[in-house]
């Protein structure tokens, strides 16, 4: 029998980041130069199949440096860390190496200027993800504001004729952060901060492609985690871009093919944490139930590269005489 006709619309760029293919190479390269186990705080990057390549390479994942023993390395992920934990590794003298992405890193040290400039700071993210803890905590406890929705920006305590400085997560939607800074820099005319706002090269390209792509098709699927807060974003962007079902899979056995049953236009892509593998694995599993054509729509040519930080020599205890 013929297999039914899909039209699959790809996004260009998808999938893995600069940030993303750096912190991965990190744990890679500390596996290589120190041997297992190395320790990682938190996933490396919001994705299971990453994670589980690197735990079988001797990566060991924890929440917090309480879980890691003395002496080993320990990576922090690509979200970044706030003060007190690379202050923590210092003290118990860990091997620590940072994989923070050198755009979450630049936050950080907007962020901590403006405070010793005496401005207070307002943050535009999510309550509780890492990369809002990392940056909420490169300074005192409480300095900075953290603003999740248009309406907390009515709801600061602050006067509206002094200097605030702002700051965003890196994976918000572009069309939600433009909304708050719009309403920040209308109650506060001498708002100070970035040109438009953090959000990062890959986020904000991933969001274009959606928003090209959701319009003409009947479904979007977007190849991420449930905790990857960029992943989640292209969905919202999918759906307030006219696209009638858009999803998150983890990749091709979270394909849902009763609910794509009748389609002839569907859209893919990826967040920045999901390596171009699963694509190709999704794929591979639509045209073992389709004659699938595959349409590339691309929005942006991704030429960013980050540069590996080098990693510390371990110094072994002192053979005895
Ligand atoms: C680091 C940063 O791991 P992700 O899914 O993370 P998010 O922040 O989207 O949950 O994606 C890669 C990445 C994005 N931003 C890593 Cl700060
Ligand atoms: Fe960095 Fe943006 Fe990727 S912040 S890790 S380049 S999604």
């Amino acid at each position: 029998m013929d297999k039914t006709a899909l039209t699959v619309r790809l996004a260009a760029p998808r999938g893995s980041c600069a940030g993303v293919e750096r912190a991965i190479t990190i744990v890679e390269q500390a596996l290589e130069r120190y041997g297992a186990p190395v320790y990682v705080r938190h996933e490396i990057v919001h994705n299971a199949f990453v994670v589980d390549r690197l735990r079988s390479l001797g990566a060991v994942f924890v929440d917090e440096l309480d879980q890691v023993p003395d002496g080993v390395p320990v990576i922090f992920s690509a979200h970044g860390v706030s003060k007190s934990v690379a202050a923590e590794a210092e003290r118990r003298g860990l091997l620590a190496v940072d994989a923070t992405c050198p755009l979450v890193a630049k936050v950080h040290r907007e962020v901590e200027r403006h405070h010793r400039a005496g401005l207070p700071v307002v943050l535009i993210g999510h309550a509780g993800h890492p990369e809002v803890e990392g940056t909420l905590g490169q300074v005192p406890e409480g300095a900075v504001r953290l603003l999740e929705r248009p309406e907390d920006v009515d709801a600061l305590n602050l006067p509206t004729d002094s200097a605030v400085a702002y700051a965003t997560q890196t994976t918000l939607s572009v069309d939600e952060a433009r909304g708050l800074v719009d309403r920040l820099s209308a109650r506060f005319p001498r708002l100070v901060g970035p040109a438009k706002e953090d959000i990062c090269y890959a986020t904000s390209n991933r969001q274009q492609a959606v928003k090209a792509i959701a319009p003409t098709v009947e479904a979007l699927r977007v190849i991420g985690a449930a905790n990857s807060s960029n992943s989640n974003r292209l969905v919202e962007v999918a759906a307030a871009h006219g696209c009638p079902d858009a999803r998150l899979i983890t990749g091709a056995d979270d394909l849902d093919f009763d609910r794509l049953d009748g389609i002839r236009t569907l859209g893919l892509t990826a967040g920045a944490s999901a390596p171009e593998l699963l694509v190709q694995g999704v794929l591979d599993a639509l045209r073992s139930r389709y004659t699938v054509t595959v349409e590339e729509v691309r929005v942006a040519e991704e030429t960013t590269i980050f540069r590996l930080p080098p990693l510390p020599e371990r110094e072994f205890p002192a053979a005895a005489d």
